[in-house]
């Protein structure tokens, strides 16, 4: 099994961190995107999205980090992916709040338009605009994410079991770090990510990441 992957990337993180975790062997390719590797022939041949992660078994090539989640705690039969019908529909119910609401809104509204030369508005206007627009957006769902999907009680996502949703939703929720957001107005997002965090393999498998937030430190950005 190969996984493409680059380590400071918010979809790469999770996989790597479920591999760690649990021990599982995986060969790994860095995909450059810093650098543009993924627009690069040898990787658009493979995975025409030019995005990673990407996973390779066999024959099966799978692109999107929720599906190789999915995927990877079938294969090995994990428990953080539960088999009971309604707690794994709530695991794939959370997932996909996350991906869909707080990472598009959170991550490329307000990270990655900060962050990447690619997501720069056609002006300053505009740009700023748009990542008003995220920010409102973004800490709406938050204080959902703190108050509902959370609140006060839970240690993690889906209730007292640590669940694949949890190795996702703590790189989408980190990716905040690379701007300076500290999450303390959510506390009960500050717990759980604490939680995730205190996870043997997280400070490993995020230490890359973890040079780039430190790398920003003291410059300016709009935050949550
Ligand atoms: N929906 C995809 C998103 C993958 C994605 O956005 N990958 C980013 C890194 S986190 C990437 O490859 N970006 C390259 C680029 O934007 O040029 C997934 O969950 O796997």
């Amino acid at each position: 099994m190969k996984l493409y992957m680059h380590p400071v990337s918010t979809a790469s993180r999770p996989v790597r961190l479920l591999l760690a975790e649990n021990g599982i062997e995986c060969d790994e390719e860095v995909v450059d995107i810093l650098q543009g590797a993924h627009h690069g022939e040898a990787y658009v041949s493979i995975n025409p999205n030019r995005l990673v992660p990407m996973l390779e078994d066999g024959d099966l090539r799978l692109t999107e980090s929720s599906a190789i989640l999915k995927y990877l705690a079938d294969k090995y039969d994990l428990p953080s992916y539960p088999k009971d019908l309604k707690q794994r529909a709530k695991v794939n119910e959370m997932m996909d709040w996350l991906n869909t609401q707080l990472y598009q809104s959170f991550g490329y509204g307000v990270v990655y338009a900060q962050l990447f030369p690619h997501h720069r508005r056609r002006s300053d206007e505009a740009h700023a605009g748009a990542i008003a627009w995220g920010q409102q957006q973004a800490k709406n769902w938050l204080q959902i994410l703190d108050d509902h999907w959370l609140g006060p009680d839970k240690p993690y996502l889906c209730g007292d079991q640590l669940t694949i949703a949890d190795y996702f939703g703590a790189s989408v929720v980190s990716i905040g770090e690379w701007i300076g957001c500290d999450f303390a107005a959510y506390p009960n997002i500050s717990r759980w990510l604490a939680n995730i965090k205190a996870l043997p393999s997280w400070g490993k498998v995020n230490e890359v990441f973890d040079g780039f937030v430190a790398a920003n430190k003291g410059r300016e950005f709009v935050r949550v």
